[in-house]
């Protein structure tokens, strides 16, 4: 990339071994289930996530819809965070597409829901309830600032919706930063739940794509699910062979960028005009110190524009600005981010 950008981990272009990978790919119908390419993918990631199946979607928005629509049906009721992707970044398209209603719970500062919080948004067997069907969790947790979630919460969150017949899927978009955050084999992250969403296209850099995995009855539902949703794709093996590079060379170095993130927020932390509010794994929020000269607006535009440095206003909250490293922002970059803040603010 010949800019730096820290809006997103979703901007990360692809490797150049992805490149190369894709002009080679084999090639199928992925309709006909016969890309081979495609397969591959599908069979590492659901091994990978200790699961029987996967499915390879567009995007994790569509990976998420797709599994709720393949366990619920039309009137049924979900516990998801109120802070949640799915609830809050999603267009609400479980109720647009699948009718069904989100029942929300706080999501505590730490990323987690409390037990009792989610016993509580269990409708009670009354008809004029929907019927409870299904829990969500998220990891990382995106707007509690990148936080990931630890195998023994997701476990006791597992037995909870064991105990009361409900389903746990997780929106693990960014499940291997969690992975890399505890040190621990995904697989065990993952272990409790049905079902599991995870990106390709963030920090693991592929260009596009997401993959849904669970069992095969689950993953033969959310095949029709993305068919009826127009996300069925022909020759998808050019993006399944990125997407095998991302699960297989890109998962082990998130770790890089949880450092480079840490790093950055330290040498953030030194600018007097710079007020860090949270760094976990390769999420970073800051806001400008009131009496800055210059206002939050001059201050992305001048980055951008003198200094080819793209950040973005976090639109949660006013005045924050949201930073995400990735595999395109080295400690080169990192060095060049701060002396441009250092010569803005100071
Ligand atoms: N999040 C994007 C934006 O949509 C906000 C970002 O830049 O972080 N779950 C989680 C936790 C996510 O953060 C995202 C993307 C998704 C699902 C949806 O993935 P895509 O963008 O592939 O549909």
């Amino acid at each position: 990339m010949n800019y730096i950008d820290l809006r997103s981990d979703t901007v990360s272009h692809p490797t150049p071994a992805m490149r190369e990978a894709m002009a080679k790919a084999a090639v199928g119908d992925d309709v006909y289930h016969d890309d081979p390419t495609v397969n591959q993918l599908e069979a590492d990631a659901a091994a990978m996530l200790g699961k029987e199946a996967a499915v390879f979607v567009t995007s994790g928005t569509q990976g998420n819809l797709c599994a709720l629509l393949a366990h619920c049906q039309r009137g049924e009721s979900i516990i998801v965070g109120d802070t949640s992707h799915i609830f809050r970044y999603e267009q609400g398209g479980m109720a647009q597409f699948g009718g069904l209603i989100p029942h929300t719970v706080p999501v505590q500062a730490d990323a987690t829901m409390r037990i009792s919080d989610l016993e509580n948004a269990i409708n009670p067997d009354d008809e004029h309830k929907p019927v409870t069907r299904l829990v969500a969790l998220e990891n990382t947790h995106n707007m509690a600032g990148g936080l990931p979630i630890s195998a023994d919460y997701t476990a006791e969150v597992g037995a909870f919706a064991r105990r009361n017949g409900l389903i746990l899927h997780i929106d693990g978009a960014r499940i291997f930063n969690a992975a890399a955050a505890y040190s621990v084999a995904v697989k065990e992250l993952v272990a409790a739940a049905d079902s599991v969403t995870f990106c390709l296209s963030k920090g693991l850099c592929a260009p596009v794509g997401s993959v849904l995995v669970g069992n095969h009855d689950f993953i033969r539902r959310a095949r029709r699910a993305r068919k009826a949703l127009g996300g069925s794709l022909r020759q998808a093996g050019v993006l399944a062979a990125a997407g095998l590079i991302a699960l297989h060379e890109m998962t082990d170095r998130l770790r890089e960028d949880h450092q480079n993130a840490q790093l950055l927020a330290e040498g953030l932390s030194e600018i007097p005009a710079v007020r860090i509010h949270s760094q976990n794994t390769n999420f970073i929020f800051f806001s400008l110190a009131l009496d800055t000269e210059l206002t939050f607006d001059e201050f992305v535009r001048a980055l951008w524009g003198e200094y080819n440095i793209r950040m973005s206003p976090y639109a949660g909250e006013n005045g924050l600005i949201r930073l995400r490293t990735h595999y395109w922002i080295d400690q080169p970059a990192i060095a060049k981010i701060l002396s441009a803040v250092r010569a803005l603010l100071t």
